[in-house]
């Protein structure tokens, strides 16, 4: 087989990536290991920056984001037994984010490039790249009824998350990888239970970090801090539910946390991760696939889409010969990608606890919430990087 770009992974990257070439009239190939369903159905990122959803508008894929997102003004911050709110539409001037589930987006996306008839394969396994220093770079997998494929490419692209088999292809040595685990890690559920607020509530507690989320006006979706060892089997529902309210409390204000039956409970690890150069010869890596970072900054989404962003035009440009965007691309992609992960880790370690931290941390950690709700330029600097910093250019 011959295409131009060899794509590996539909995860958001992936997909985006490939509808962008298609709009610009360049053929891909996506291959997924997983089945539809299950990406489809996997939980993951909820808040989407306003130039994500610009370009997800720009490219045609924002029909249902627009009558079913949320759009979110601001956060809660709430510590020390007050809640505060950061009001991103004062703040920045009026920019917001728009509450709409990964899932949602990966739903659109595949449906969009099934419709449009592009070759996507799911369910595929020994995915291999190969080749990378020439410019026919080769793809090759077995597809879901068990045959061996082999696509010569112009150009692959890694979009295959960070437990994909690109990023490994480039030789040891080449890359430079920058990393940083945190002691903690996050319980997530997705509850059949109205939200109990209007935005976002990020809250330090002395007992451990929690947020409340939501997927619709319908659905909340909530994570509690827990410890890295920690097993959901050792968090059955009602404990679950006991110290959310507990994190969440306000006394004398009475809000309350409506409870309902959980439909999804799962265990993420904390992780900054920063492999670079993004590009070894004909592969390019978007995505989680070259960068992690914690979610409580809500970048891991809105960074994948900003890579693509920058790739699928730098790929058109090669493909006429042109090699300066294409030589561009890892720089580019990576003056955003440490801005998000200096703003993620930022966020992360003024709103956990830290096991073991002295009075002395745990002072600091509130000196700098106090500062952020009280000062208007500690409140705009989260602001902007809140809702998406540098702002990624318009149109496509
Ligand atoms: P993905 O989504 O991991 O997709 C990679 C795809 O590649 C496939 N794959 C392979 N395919 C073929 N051959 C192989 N050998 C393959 N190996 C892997 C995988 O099956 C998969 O389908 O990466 P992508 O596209 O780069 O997208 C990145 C985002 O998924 C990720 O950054 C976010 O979900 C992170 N994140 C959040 N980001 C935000 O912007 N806002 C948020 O609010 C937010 N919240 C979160 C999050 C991530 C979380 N978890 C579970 C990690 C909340 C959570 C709990
Ligand atoms: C989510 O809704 O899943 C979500 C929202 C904000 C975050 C992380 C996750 O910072």
């Amino acid at each position: 087989m011959r295409t131009q770009i060899g794509i590996v992974g539909a995860g958001p990257a992936g997909l985006l990536l490939s509808h962008l070439l298609a709009l610009r009239g360049i053929e891909s190939v996506v291959v997924e290991l997983r089945s539809r369903a299950y990406c489809e159905a996997r939980q993951r990122a909820g808040v989407v920056e306003d130039d994500s959803v610009r370009l997800l508008r720009a490219a045609g894929l924002a029909g249902r984001l627009d009558r079913e997102g949320l759009e979110h003004g601001g956060i809660y911050l709430q510590f020390a037994g007050e809640r505060h709110h950061i009001d991103f539409r004062d703040l920045t001037g009026g920019r917001t984010v728009t509450v709409y589930a990964q899932t949602e987006i990966v739903k659109d996306l595949i449906a969009q490039r099934i419709a449009a008839g592009a070759a996507l394969y799911f369910e595929v396994t020994d995915t291999e790249v190969d080749r990378l220093e020439s410019d026919q770079p080769v793809l090759r997998y077995t597809d879901a009824d068990g045959t061996r494929r082999e696509v010569v490419c112009d150009a692959i692209a890694g979009c295959d998350g960070f437990h994909g088999i690109c990023r490994p292809a480039i030789p040891a040595g080449l890359t430079t990888v920058r990393e940083r685990d945190y002691p903690y890690a996050w319980l997530g559920i997705l509850a059949d239970v109205p939200p109990s607020t209007d935005e976002l509530i990020y809250s330090h507690h002395r007992d451990g970090f929690a947020l409340h989320s939501m997927r619709g006006p319908a659905l909340s979706r909530l994570y509690l801090q827990v410890d890295t060892d920690e097993a959901v089997e050792n968090w059955p529902d009602d404990r679950i539910w006991v110290e959310l309210q507990h994190r969440f409390e306000l006394p004398g204000s009475g809000w309350e946390l409506k409870q309902g039956p959980v439909l999804d409970k799962g265990i993420t690890p904390m992780r900054s991760f920063v492999s670079a150069p993004m590009r070894y010869g004909r592969l390019f890596l978007a995505g989680d696939a070259a960068h992690i970072v914690p979610p409580t900054g809500a970048k891991g989404l809105n960074l994948a889409m900003a890579d693509v962003a920058v790739l699928a035009p730098a790929l058109d440009r090669l493909l006429h010969g042109d090699e300066g965007p294409a030589a561009a691309y890892s720089a580019t992609c990576l003056e955003r990608v440490w801005r998000s992960t200096h703003f993620s880790w930022w966020m992360t370690t003024m709103l956990h606890r830290t096991p073991g931290a002295d009075e002395m941390a745990t002072e600091l950690q509130l000196a700098q919430l106090r500062y952020v709700v009280s000062s208007r330029a500690a409140a705009t600097s989260l602001a902007e990087n809140y809702t998406g910093y540098p702002r990624l250019a318009a149109g496509l």
